[in-house]
């Protein structure tokens, strides 16, 4: 019987990982549930799963569910209940589903505590991979990836040697402004940017899908979780989202992983590997799906895919910069105060004042955070 803890779970993955979890009750118990506000459906979790420890992030939502809450679980709150969890409960596996720079510290202590980490939050590996990288192995911890183009990569990759692997190519959607002609970029709408045509996930998510920043974050994600220069990462847009990504080897063989797109797959895999476990109602039918096209992304449209790759070059602390200006600028576009095209401009400015720190410790990269979402939030 193996034990889970879920960092987010009312948030789009963690209700898939209960989901794929309520049919495995034989092999894995859930043993944590955190969340930052929705107690609503956290109340309906608690009831199925019966975790051991609760967390709720937000001060008010924890004591309205603390008194109405009548079962046994130990009931923590806010930011340092949630490292609290992750540094103390019982667990085997720590399914890392918060968004954004947030998944971090949590996500440490499990690796501290030597546990396999289901890794869904790529932000994680892009602001501290180096560190992560590390940590994992001095602690003796692995992380299995959770988001889709990493674990298609990682499946194409069992069995054979880092040194017969050509290039990664990584498939993205497009998303929903793939053929949109950059001159109308100005015009789009928070619900334009929302509307994603095959995958239904987080906001947060979803407009960096329409910025492409999530496939720019995915290639730095890449980079660090299987130790491959940037050169060797590339990107094909693959609107379907039925291959999930691909590794062509020095052959010319080239490995593909698909499936239909629903985010239950790989999370299953992260939690069972090595061994599959049935999910057969998600069995693809390519004689309906017919048709499976690549393009070439557009780098001059999708400057954040662009931006990406450039802050592989700077290394350092560039990469977080990245991350925490793309946030403040994503959250500024879902309230209205800034247009769609404003996002990368917003990027590049923070890239440019916040200075660079090379090989950062923990703390540089915490501090580096606080001063860039400054910088970005008065910009
Ligand atoms: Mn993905």
């Amino acid at each position: 019987m193996k034990k889970v803890f879920i960092l987010g779970s009312t948030g789009s993955i963690g209700v898939n990982t209960l989901n794929v979890l309520s049919k495995l009750k034989n092999d894995f118990r859930v043993t944590g549930l955190t969340v930052n506000s929705n107690i609503e459906s956290l109340r309906g979790q608690v009831l199925e799963f019966e975790p051991e420890v609760v967390v709720i992030g937000d001060q008010n939502k924890f004591v309205e569910f603390k008194n109405s809450y009548k079962g046994k679980a130990e009931l923590l709150s806010g930011e340092k209940g949630i490292l609290e969890a992750a540094k103390n409960s019982d667990y085997d596996i720590l399914v890392s589903s918060l968004v954004g720079f947030a998944g971090l510290a949590p996500t440490i202590e499990g690796i501290k505590r030597g546990k396999r980490i289901a890794l869904a939050n790529k932000e994680t590996l892009v602001v501290a991979g180096e560190i992560i990288n590390k940590l994992l192995k001095s602690h003796n911890s692995e992380i299995i990836p959770v988001d889709s183009e990493h674990s298609a990569i990682f499946q194409c990759l069992t069995g054979e040697k880092p040194s017969s692997i050509l290039k990664l190519i990584l498939t993205a959607s497009g998303g929903p402004f793939h053929k949109k002609p950059l001159n109308e970029f100005k015009n789009i709408t928070v619900a334009d940017a929302l509307a994603h045509p095959n995958w239904e996930m987080g906001s947060k998510i979803t407009i960096d899908s329409a910025t492409m920043m999530n496939k720019g974050l995915e290639v730095i994600e890449a980079h660090w979780l299987f130790n491959l220069d940037k050169s060797k990462i590339e990107v094909v847009i693959h609107p379907q989202s039925i291959i999930h990504s691909m590794v062509e080897f020095i052959d010319g063989s080239i490995k593909a992983q698909l499936g239909l797109p629903d985010m239950k797959l790989p999370i299953q895999y992260a939690l069972t590997y090595p061994e599959r476990f049935n999910l057969r109602f998600l069995s693809t039918d390519l004689r309906k799906i017919k048709e499976l096209t690549f393009f070439e992304p557009d780098f001059n449209k999708f400057e954040c895919l662009k931006l990406a790759y450039d802050v592989m070059e700077h290394g350092g602390t560039a990469p977080c910069v990245l991350n925490a200006a793309n946030e403040i600028a994503v959250s500024k576009f879902l309230n209205g105060r800034i247009g769609f095209p404003d996002i990368p401009v917003i990027i590049k400015k923070s890239l440019d004042e916040v200075d660079n720190h090379n090989m950062p410790d923990l703390e540089t990269i915490f501090d580096c955070d606080r001063r860039t979402r400054e910088f970005a939030q008065n910009l």
